[in-house]
């Protein structure tokens, strides 16, 4: 007897810790699916995630569409010697057999463009993400930043808190400020994934 409440409470405690379950599709899992919380006004947003591939074959996420959004394309940011914040397009993802790639702030993204209506802090954005073998998954994004997200920016980083949110302003600045450019330079960008 108290064997089993014991372990009702325990799974009551990682429920509570645990705010989205895994998306699956195939051989991919999804896991820790968050969207950065939008500036009243913004039209872009940023998307992360961690997608593990548990199949024997090499898989690529290939495309995306974000509901309430023009369009969601695959993004990769660097800074540059100068530190300068760089993005450009990406035309796939590659997930090694038994690999998880994290899609994190400060690298790898889903750029989430002409949103009709920020989308609603602590709401879930539903995201259809493309697979070239798994085929497709439709992924809750948790708009905000999850607890185990946000350890794992932190440790990748070694950022201090206060040095972590001037990152996101400048991130969201940004973002604005890349929109833009799309607008502008749109075929400019393509193929511009093939410089590495
Ligand atoms: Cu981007």
């Amino acid at each position: 007897m108290k064997t089993c409440l014991l372990f009702l409470r325990a799974c009551y405690v990682s429920l509570l810790l645990l705010p989205a379950t895994p998306s699956l599709a195939g051989d991919i899992m999804i896991e820790n699916a968050w969207i950065r919380e939008m500036p009243s006004g913004a039209e872009v947003a940023a998307g992360y995630l961690d997608i593990t591939n548990q199949g024997s074959v090499a898989d690529r996420l290939i495309g995306a569409e974000a509901s309430g959004a023009m369009s969601a394309t695959l993004h990769h940011m660097t800074i540059d010697d100068n530190g300068v914040m760089r993005m450009r397009p990406l035309e796939n993802l590659e997930i090694a057999p038994g690999e998880t790639l994290h899609m994190a702030p400060g690298g790898n993204h889903l750029m989430i463009m002409g949103v009709n209506e920020p989308y609603e802090a602590h709401s879930d954005v539903d995201i259809i993400l493309t697979f070239e073998q798994a085929g497709t998954i439709t992924t809750p994004f948790f708009v905000g930043q999850h607890a185990r997200a946000n350890n794992d920016a932190a440790h990748s980083q070694s950022m201090s808190h206060d040095q972590n949110q001037d990152q996101n302003h400048n991130m969201e600045q940004m973002l604005e400020n890349e929109q833009m450019k799309h607008g502008q330079n749109h075929q400019h960008n393509h193929g511009a994934n093939t410089d590495d």
